[in-house]
């Protein structure tokens, strides 16, 4: 019996309430985020990236399903890992491929690297373990304040609600009944730490979420139609209520913890099942394909087109130009004299 009491979802409604235009425009968001991270990682080992790079390769569903959910016109942080939230948001694979390259067409002018992607409404992937959840909660006080018909949505990873921050935040947005959705994406592992080894519940939103008088949801991060219902029920819920939720995503991640991990704690063989069993595209592309939505071949040639896309995005990064030495004090806010 799992422990898990996942969010109840009907895949047929949510195919009927999608239709099929909305349905393929997701696989193929996917399958740009998959793509995107593949070629991204080969252009790491080649040599032509620097600096971090943390893989969302196996979690593809749950930020995809989140923004369809809700709408882009919200407010979004998330963690260092953060290259599908930016794509979704409207980031371009050229602007974020030319970030990973650190040049000057890059999405923050080659600055940030791969942990510091940004859009209009994503206030940026954050380095430091847990500091998106105060951005993230102050962002649902002025949407509160500015009395928007808005959701400040804070993606974290499960390692960071040992933080304080996590406890303080969650504290302060439930005192002050603020309209935040914090979802923790429990890929099972905070680098190389399990997290039975550094969580001491699970499941943790269902236990930690009516200590702070929230409600707790748990969603099957590998299934895009159950975080789809899921997010949508809890986005309704928040718009009506103006009560922070806490929702945790059970998934996996197909990479070592960063690109420099050879995840040596894993077993081949359980990481090999996980992807042959539980694989996100390989689990959407089944549902699809006997609903009549897509077939096989029509998923080879979409999975092909968005391969093109970032293969260009690739060579727009290799043909753009370093930034200038000149503009490195440029958007520095410190002040120069005292
Ligand atoms: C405050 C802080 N402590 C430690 C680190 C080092 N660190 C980077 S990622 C990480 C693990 C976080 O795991 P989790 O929150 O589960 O997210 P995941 O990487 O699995 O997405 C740690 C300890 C950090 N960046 N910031």
């Amino acid at each position: 019996m799992s422990k898990y009491h996942f969010f109840q979802s009907d895949k047929e409604k949510v195919i009927g309430s999608l239709g099929k235009e909305k349905l393929l425009a997701c696989l193929k968001e996917m399958l740009l985020i998959r793509n995107f991270e593949i070629r991204a990682e080969s252009a790491y080992l080649a040599g032509k990236v620097g600096g971090f790079f943390h893989s969302y390769m196996g979690q593809e569903a749950i930020q995809t399903a989140a923004v369809l959910a809700m709408g882009t016109e919200n407010w979004w942080s998330t963690s260092y890992r953060c290259h599908a939230l930016a794509l979704l948001l409207g980031a371009t694979p050229n602007e974020l491929m030319a970030e990973l390259y650190g040049k000057a067409t890059g999405n923050a002018k080659g600055r940030g690297g791969s942990m510091h992607f940004y859009t209009p409404r994503l206030m940026g992937g954050s380095g430091i373990v847990g500091g998106q959840i105060p951005l993230g909660t102050g962002a649902a006080f002025s949407i509160k304040y500015l009395k928007k018909k808005e959701v400040s949505t804070c993606f974290m990873g499960e390692g960071a609600v040992a933080q304080g921050a996590f406890h303080e935040s969650l504290n302060i947005a439930s005192l002050w009944d603020l309209p935040c959705i914090y979802v923790i994406e429990n890929n099972q592992w905070g680098m190389g730490t399990s997290v039975e080894r550094a969580i001491s519940v699970a499941p943790i939103a269902e236990i930690k979420a009516p200590s702070f008088g929230m409600k707790g949801y748990t969603f099957d991060g590998m299934d895009f139609f159950n975080c789809y219902a899921g997010f949508k029920h809890v986005y309704e819920e928040v718009i009506r209520t103006s009560r922070p939720v806490l929702v945790e995503v059970i998934t996996e991640r197909f990479r070592g913890h960063s690109i420099s991990d050879p995840a040596a704690y894993r077993t081949k063989d359980s990481l090999q099942q996980c992807m042959e069993e539980r694989d996100p595209l390989v689990i959407m592309l089944k549902v699809l394909n006997s609903a009549g939505i897509i077939s096989e071949d029509g998923y080879h040639k979409l999975d092909k087109e968005q391969k093109e896309l970032v293969v260009a995005a690739m060579k727009f990064a290799e043909e753009s130009p370093w930034p200038d030495p000149i503009t490195l004090g440029e958007d520095v806010f410190a002040p120069s004299e005292v």
